[in-house]
């Protein structure tokens, strides 16, 4: 190395030393050493490295000011997924990405995603989440006390058991199936004749193995990497009757602890992450043949993939849960959903 270059590396390199040294010495006294992000479930799951890809934005893009820790299985409420946002409000939580499902007790307008068979593929979920109806959600989460950020995908929900092929409504009669929290899931599974039972995810593995329950719905993302085929979910039936998005979200008091310069670091990196984490959930799904559908087959598992005319006899039979659950719902808001699919671009 030259004599110059020497020294030019030489003075870059105490710069960068001066620099870090300053960016530390601008963390405002209020900041926490760390912020604790809840998760269901953890990296080795679309879910999980969307949080992942957003605490490792926020700490290059803060240079470390605002540091962030993954608490998976939602260990900061014991496992009880659905009563993650209120510990968000109360600042058991400082952050999250959570499912629409485990939010939507305490705010019922998140119920739009689980009315069955609303949303018939990815571009119908998009025209939600990205349209007017996703900003109306925002709107009264901010006003639920949480300040949202940006949307991510669990998924569309699949249904597994370990009985038989499901092709038609009937074929469910007397099935236990284990369901999330809310109750809409509940109507779903009774109006089509099966015996839901609701656990959280944490009992739910136990469950499927003991054979306490015989099946379960989740994205595939889930089935193939908590490996569900292992505990007897030999019969898989794609029918994408609902999907639930996740949202990126920030307790209020933490949001305004930060400077706004942060804070539009922190909403960045959220939309950053939440496009890179869709991305992760709908791989292997999206492209010809789901080649996902292909290695859970290798496994040995059955894999029914129904027909528009099999998917509308069990569209029919949760119709009436749908008009129900619009009312709680809240009307407009299903109808502009309604009109964001029917507008959708294919
Ligand atoms: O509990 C589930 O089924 C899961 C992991 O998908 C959710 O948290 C909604």
């Amino acid at each position: 190395m030259k004599r110059r270059n020497l020294f030019a590396a030489a003075a870059t390199a105490l710069a960068t030393v001066l620099s870090l040294g300053s960016a530390h010495a601008q963390v405002p006294a209020n900041y926490k050493p760390e912020y604790k992000m809840s998760l269901v479930l953890g990296t080795a799951f679309p879910w999980g490295k969307g949080g992942e890809i957003w605490a490792d934005l926020v700490k290059q893009r803060t240079s470390g000011r605002i540091n962030i820790k993954l608490y998976p299985g939602v260990s900061l409420v014991q496992g009880d997924q659905t009563r993650e946002l209120t510990a968000i409000r109360q600042g058991v939580i400082d952050m999250a990405i959570g499912s629409t499902i485990n939010w939507s007790p305490q705010v019922k307008e998140l119920n739009l995603f689980s009315l069955p068979f609303l949303m018939p593929d990815y571009a119908a979920i998009d025209a939600i989440t990205q349209g007017e109806p996703g900003k109306d959600i925002f709107k009264t989460l901010e006003k639920g006390g949480v300040v949202p950020l940006a949307w991510g995908e669990n998924g569309f929900r699949e249904l597994s058991n370990s009985k038989r092929d499901i092709r038609k409504p009937e074929d469910l009669k007397g099935l236990k199936l284990r369901v999330v929290g809310s109750p809409l899931f509940i109507d779903t599974f009774t109006a089509l004749g099966a015996n839901p039972t609701q656990m959280s995810w944490a009992d739910a593995q136990p469950a499927l193995a003991s054979g306490a329950v015989d099946g379960q719905e989740n994205p595939l993302s889930i089935y193939t990497a908590a490996k569900l085929h292992t505990v007897a979910q030999k019969h898989l039936t794609v029918w994408g009757y609902m999907a639930d998005p996740l949202i990126f979200v920030v307790n209020r008091d933490v949001w305004e602890s930060w400077t706004p310069a942060d804070r539009d670091i922190v909403r960045q990196a959220a939309v950053d992450a939440g496009k890179q984490q869709i991305e992760i959930a709908r791989k292997g799904l999206t492209e010809a043949e789901a080649p996902v559908l292909k290695d859970i087959a290798a496994n040995g598992v059955s894999v029914v993939k129904l027909s528009a005319a099999e998917r509308e006899a069990f569209a029919k039979a949760t119709r009436p849960v749908y008009d129900k659950w619009k009312k709680t719902v809240g009307e407009p808001l299903v109808a502009k959903a309604e009109a964001a699919v029917a507008a959708r671009k294919k």
